[in-house]
């Protein structure tokens, strides 16, 4: 497979360049902790490695080094050739990949079973995460740890699973919405569709002129991958250091999504905004939103798809979407509240001074534009996050077995050892500032005696 010859190709090129740069530098320091940062949930410290794709403050998602605005007419296939090699592909690479995984779609008949024991009311993230835990079985990275194949080359069989659970993820996440929310019964992939539009294919919403297809496409694209640290990414990463397969590190992953600071932020999103209209009763106008706003934050409640824990600037993310919806449905009343917010909610935020980041994320748009197709039921609005984001979760999980990323363990400690840390240090910086007064206090002493004399 053209793809997995690619990497093989790659993968040793790469891990000479880290081993060289471990071997001149090991010691060297390139950062500073401080106590805000350990107790601020590790912000800003910089101590993981992830080559998939990085967020600047000021720029948003750049996917090995080309920012997210250039990439949203590419399929989610590409982008995810793109993740793992650095590359976008060739034609005929793009095709060999589609090929191989829709060879793999195929979802084992009791994970069926398992979604329809589950209650009805069981939130669709359960539902989806349910379905990919017990799928475990499947694991063939499992199978080849435990025959014991060298370290070296445990990515191949991590790659394997990463393609299965692309290729399965779509056709279970459509049969979740279709049968919580009671749509009708299962629909087959058609075999001749690109992997989003297959998937917009078997979630059955109406889509006479293709344009939901392509917002799946863009949805599938812009939610892909977020770097390493972020909640998703850092659990899976953390949950396959231990060599867990797949099933484990995304399953665990996933769970860490479904957070309402994370993942569930879209679904939030859209309920915030549905209530706000509701709430005010027609059309809103902006000084309407503005003081629908300002109560909420009085009253300590978050604006829902505002600020970011790394960003410092609109998500392009949000760009993207509200273009996407200003070319299909300018008129769209749910769009155009989130254009009203975009314009009111900053400027709140800014004026209020807490949040660090006051501009929109990507969850500040998605809802609406997905409600405008019909699809109103925003408690699944994070499973379409999720089959987005696990081509990036397996990307990292391959590559990180690639490069043989070890154990990840950072140390943690008391806060009876950081108030004993600074008051040590802040006993020795005393002592030294006495000690480097005392002779300045001796020569002026000295000058004095020598001026009256
Ligand atoms: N509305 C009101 N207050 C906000 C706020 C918002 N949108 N964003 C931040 N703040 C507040 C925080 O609650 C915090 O208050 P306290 O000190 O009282 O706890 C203060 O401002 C400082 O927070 P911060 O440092 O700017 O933000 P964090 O890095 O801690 O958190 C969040 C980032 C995204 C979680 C935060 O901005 C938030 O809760 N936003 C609303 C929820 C949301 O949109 N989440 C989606 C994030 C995108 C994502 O990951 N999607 O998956």
């Amino acid at each position: 497979m053209i793809l997995k010859d690619r990497l093989a190709e790659i993968i040793p090129q790469q891990r000479e360049e880290m081993k060289s740069i471990l071997a001149k530098n090991s010691a060297t320091q390139i950062g500073e902790v401080t106590v805000e940062q350990i107790f601020g949930g590790m912000r800003g410290i910089k101590g993981l490695i992830c080559d998939t794709s990085e967020v600047g403050l000021d720029t948003g998602l750049i996917i090995r080094g080309i920012p997210i605005l250039e990439l949203t007419e590419k399929l989610p296939e590409e982008i995810f050739y793109l993740l793992l090699t650095g590359e976008l592909p060739e034609r005929e690479a793009l095709i060999d990949l589609q090929n191989e995984l829709k060879r793999r779609t195929e979802v084992p008949f009791y994970v069926w079973n398992v979604i329809n024991g589950l209650p009805i009311e069981t939130h669709p993230m359960v539902m989806l995460n349910t379905a990919v835990l017990v799928m475990e079985n499947e694991s063939y990275f499992k199978k080849r740890y435990e025959e014991g194949l060298p370290k070296d080359y445990l990515w191949e069989p991590m790659f394997w699973d990463a393609l299965n659970l692309i290729a399965r993820i779509p056709v279970i996440g459509a049969y979740i919405y279709r049968r919580k929310f009671n749509k009708g019964p299962r629909i087959n992939p058609d075999y001749s569709l690109d992997w989003a539009s297959n998937f917009a294919r078997l979630l059955g919403v109406d889509d006479p002129d293709g344009s939901f297809a392509k917002l799946m496409q863009l949805y599938m694209v812009l939610h892909c991958d977020h770097e390493g640290g972020n909640v998703s990414a850092f659990a899976t990463q953390t949950i396959g250091s231990a060599l867990s397969d797949i099933y484990f590190a995304v399953g665990g992953g996933l769970n860490g999504l479904a957070g309402p600071l994370h993942g569930l932020a879209n679904q939030e999103c859209l309920r915030f905004i549905m209530k706000l209209r509701d709430d005010i009763g027609h059309t809103p106008s902006d000084d309407e939103i503005k003081n629908y706003c300002i109560s909420l934050l009085d009253n300590k409640k978050v604006i829902s798809g505002y600020g970011h824990a790394v960003l410092r600037v609109t998500d392009p993310r949000f760009t993207a979407l509200v273009n996407f919806g200003d070319k299909m449905f300018p008129e769209d009343e749910t769009l155009i509240i989130v254009k009203q917010l975009f314009e009111i909610v900053p400027k709140i935020l800014l004026a209020k001074g807490k949040a660090k980041d006051p501009w929109p994320n990507v969850d500040a748009a998605s809802g609406a534009l997905l409600h405008h197709y019909g699809m109103t039921e925003y408690e699944y609005y994070t499973v379409l996050f999720s089959v987005s984001r696990i081509l990036g979760l397996s990307a990292q999980l391959v590559l990180n077995r690639a490069f043989n990323f070890p154990l990840i363990r950072p140390k943690s400690v008391t806060t009876k050892w950081i108030a004993k840390t600074l008051k040590e240090k802040n006993n020795s910086e005393q002592k030294k500032a006495e000690t480097e007064k005392k002779p300045v206090e001796e020569k002026t002493e000295q000058k004095k005696v020598v001026k009256t004399n």
